[in-house]
């Protein structure tokens, strides 16, 4: 009696392979792919794997190299499964992860015992003995796997094929070809999820502050004449927020400038936890930011405003082992027709209120003067 795992991730394969395998009194494990299949190699030490070469995830072929390249098993004997139509890549991958096994798909039940017994009696591979794989060679054949399954598919599914012939191992044929060209295909979608993934993070990297994580200027000004313009068309305000930390060098001075970043940081963080999602918060310069708020009143404007030096005066910082305290803001508010009637204007007006907000002391709201309110 022997322990054999049986890898492939359709279940009625494994099935088939598994209750075949029952009649003959051997301990069976199984796994749904190669991920798993390692685990299971690592803590149930089977003596003989049987694995589809071809499965979504880790391929048979790849789990054949990790259990090689692993120094903390002695690797296992193993049988690998294939599609006739790519048997000779098979054969050739089989030989290139040193796999002394091949057996073709649909499994001859007698085939597979025969192949079992033969490969039980041959002496188990040494566990010193690693391998070192042509990648190159391996890449190759899996391509060449890749590119017959897909003729394959077509082969069986084109016009060419007369409809009289569907008997169930046609279709069974095709399922499995399908099933392959699935595996294939979901590899591909994987790889260009992680490509799409990798440009957004890049994308972003061009419009957003690396300190705060906040919009940067440059979206900023890109973005700006498009909001004015989108709230011109729907008649809709448009609200500018200039916002500045309150003697912020003094922070820089006393606790080191890593300590005035974690405060830029922390500001930012509070600010936008504050903020809806289709308004736009910049990081302008230094410790200054920039809140774009579509479609405000405002008084709608002057309560947020309100509610940001708050919420911001309320923060308790601390950077390492030191006690920063408390910071406070000053803001400047302008409103897009009433203050200017481009971006710029309005921006300037917001900055000017703002000027007013530090001269009379700091720590409040200004709004700017020409306000019809
Ligand atoms: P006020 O209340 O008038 O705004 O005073 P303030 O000290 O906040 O203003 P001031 O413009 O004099 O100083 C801003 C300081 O912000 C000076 C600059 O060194 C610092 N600063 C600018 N960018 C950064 C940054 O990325 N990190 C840190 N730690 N400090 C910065
Ligand atoms: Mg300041
Ligand atoms: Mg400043």
């Amino acid at each position: 009696m022997a322990t054999i795992l049986v890898v492939d991730d359709r279940p009625a394969n494994r099935q088939f392979v598994l209750s075949l395998l029952g009649y003959f009194g051997h301990r069976l494990l199984e796994a749904a792919g190669g991920v798993e299949a390692l685990q299971i190699v690592r803590d149930e030490r089977p003596a003989l794997v049987i694995t589809d070469i071809g499965m979504k995830g880790m391929d048979g072929y790849q789990f054949a190299l990790h259990l090689r390249a692993d120094p903390a098993v002695s690797p296992p004997r193993i049988i690998f499964l294939t599609a006739t139509y790519f048997e000779a890549e098979a054969r050739a991958l089989a030989q290139a992860c040193g796999v002394s096994r091949y057996i073709t798909k649909p499994v001859e039940p007698q085939v597979l015992l025969e192949a079992i017994d033969a490969v039980l009696a041959e002496p188990a591979p040494p566990p010193g003995e690693r391998l070192r794989p042509d990648e190159k060679l391996i890449d190759g054949y899996v391509r060449l796997m890749a590119a017959k399954v897909q003729q394959h598919v077509s082969g069986l599914e084109g016009p060419g094929t007369p409809t009289g012939e569907r008997t169930p191992e046609r279709t069974a044929r095709l399922e499995s070809a399908n099933a392959d060209l699935q595996a294939e295909v979901t590899r591909r979608q994987q790889a260009e999820e992680a490509l799409r993934h990798a440009n957004i993070r890049l994308s972003e990297q061009v419009v957003r502050d690396p300190l705060t994580g906040l919009f940067n200027r440059r979206y900023l000004e890109e973005s700006l004449e498009r909001e004015v313009a989108r709230a011109k068309r729907s008649g809709t305000p448009l609200g500018i927020m200039m916002i500045d930390i309150d003697h912020f060098k003094r922070i820089n001075d006393t606790f080191g400038h890593a300590a005035g970043d974690a405060v830029l940081a922390a500001v930012s963080r509070r600010m936008q936890s504050m903020t809806r999602v289709e308004d736009i918060l910049c990081r302008y310069g230094g410790e200054e930011f920039v809140l774009v708020m579509t479609a405000a009143s405002l008084d709608t404007i002057r309560e947020r405003a309100e509610m940001l030096r708050e919420g911001v005066r309320r923060l308790n910082i601390g950077f390492e082992s030191q006690h920063i305290g408390r910071v406070t803001i000053s803001v400047g508010i302008a409103v897009h027709p009433d203050h200017g009637e481009t971006g710029s204007q309005a921006m300037e007006a917001a900055d000017t209120a703002l000027y007013r907000a530090k001269q009379s002391g700091r720590n409040r709201t200004m709004v700017a003067s020409a306000a019809r309110e």
